[in-house]
């Protein structure tokens, strides 16, 4: 690997991306400020530029809405050249942003810039405990309709998986009105149709956005009459993290946690308990959970089941069984964990999330195994991540060959390879 040229590529990568106070995915395809791309690109920036990683955060928190949601795409400017617009969504507040969440890797984000040090960082993550504890709230309390821990998404975008096998299912359930608005894609203007969703899942996504509208964006009521409703393990796994990461952030404000620091503990001993509801014997992992029909939407592993390990996981006997289901996901596919079992039916190298590797995907596996003693899987990904990277800084690769797919100079990957190369991690 030619380390100081990629290096410099990643850099170019993630300035060309950057439009001041926030970046974009890439150019073209998503031209506005996604949540989770946002927040994982600040970890990339944080290697050289500690206050620009700093504003990207704030940006994002900046955007949160009055019920404590923060979006999933956040429209700082117009561009035609993506769909759904804010128009499409036809949500109120300002910022224009869109009518969902996404992952909600910020409060780890912020942890992680605050621990690079000085009062300054303390403080400034101090000033995101409000925000971050009101998001938190809204999943734990808006998004848990059995109150059980296990955390529901009304749209696949919020699990950042859009079209995984992990949906088909529900998805199929999901009736598209006769009076579905027409529309007109324009990912298909940048990216080849065999990488992206097919018009059937397009028009499931419109049928959700459709029903968000009809409720006016009111979560009660979403989530109550909500034709997908599901629990995704990443998210559930991630927002675990991210609820443990919390915890240290409100011991960094003066006078420390508090009440609301029983408040929190509270959510992670639930959320932990409830993981085990999403383990599948079968499949030798953690799957995702149709909340609408009692059960689990699949019986085969894809890369969020990976993260296990960052949310903490403790169980011996599961997580045994998951690293032996790691490596072998890993012997079939050396590039890079891919997002569905490519023994499994569904699966599919080229689209999308039904099989591709993620940057992005393999550094929070790869930190999780790295924290929890997964040495050696551990190195099978940095490896898996090496041989990604020289095909360049794309959106996602093909697992077993590494070639690269989906958009081009994307931040989330070239912010992962500045970290991993600042940190040795290759
Ligand atoms: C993809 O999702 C967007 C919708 O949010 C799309 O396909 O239009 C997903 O990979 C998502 O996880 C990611 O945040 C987004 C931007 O990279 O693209």
């Amino acid at each position: 690997m030619d380390r100081a040229r990629l290096r410099a590529e990643a850099l170019a990568v993630i300035r060309g991306n950057d439009r001041g106070d926030y970046s974009i995915p890439t150019a073209g395809l998503y031209p506005f400020q996604w949540n989770w791309d946002s927040a994982l690109t600040a970890l990339g920036m944080a290697t050289y530029d500690l206050p620009r990683a700093w504003r990207e955060v704030e940006t994002l928190a900046a955007a949160q809405r009055p019920d404590g949601m923060v979006p999933h795409i956040v429209f700082w400017q117009e561009d035609p050249g993506y769909f759904p617009s804010h128009a499409a969504w036809g949500t109120a507040g300002d910022p224009p942003a869109s009518g969902i969440t996404q992952p909600p890797v910020l409060a780890s984000v912020v942890l992680a810039l605050a621990q690079r040090g000085g009062a300054e960082g303390r403080r400034r993550a101090a000033a995101l405990a409000k925000p971050l504890l009101a998001w938190h709230r809204w999943f734990h309390t808006l998004r848990e309709p059995a109150g059980d821990g296990l955390v529901a998404l009304t749209h696949p975008w919020e699990s950042g998986r859009d079209n995984s096998p992990d949906w088909d299912r529900p998805l199929a359930a999901v009736e598209v009105p006769a009076d579905l608005p027409a529309y007109q894609r324009r990912d298909l203007d940048h990216v080849d149709a065999d990488a992206r969703p097919t018009r059937g899942q397009y028009d499931r996504f419109m049928a959700l956005v459709a029903h968000g509208r009809a409720c006016g964006w009111r979560q009660e009521e979403i989530v109550a009459s909500a034709p997908f409703l599901v629990c995704d393990p990443g998210v559930q796994f991630i927002l675990l993290r991210a609820d443990r990461d919390l915890l240290e952030i409100l011991a960094l404000r003066e006078g420390g946690g508090g009440a609301e620091a029983a408040e929190v503990e509270g959510w992670i001993e639930r959320g932990e308990a409830a993981c085990a509801r999403l383990w599948s014997e079968e499949a030798g992992g953690y799957c995702a959970r149709d909340l609408k029909r009692g059960e689990l939407t699949a019986a085969a592993c894809s890369n969020a089941s990976m993260l296990a390990w960052y949310a903490g996981i403790r169980d011996e006997e599961k997580m045994a069984r998951l690293a032996a289901t790691a490596a072998a996901l890993l012997d079939e596919a050396p590039c890079g964990m891919p997002s569905w079992d490519p023994r499994a039916a569904g699966y599919d190298a080229k689209r999308y999330w039904r099989g591709p590797a993620w940057a992005i995907m393999n550094h929070m596996i790869a930190q999780g195994m790295r924290e929890q003693g997964e040495e050696e899987l551990a190195r099978r990904l940095a490896q898996a991540q090496g041989r990604l990277y020289a095909a360049g800084f794309r959106e996602y690769y093909e697992p077993r060959s590494g070639a690269g797919l989906g958009g081009g100079a994307f931040s989330w990957t070239a912010a992962v390879f500045l970290l991993w190369d600042s940190e040795e991690l290759f």
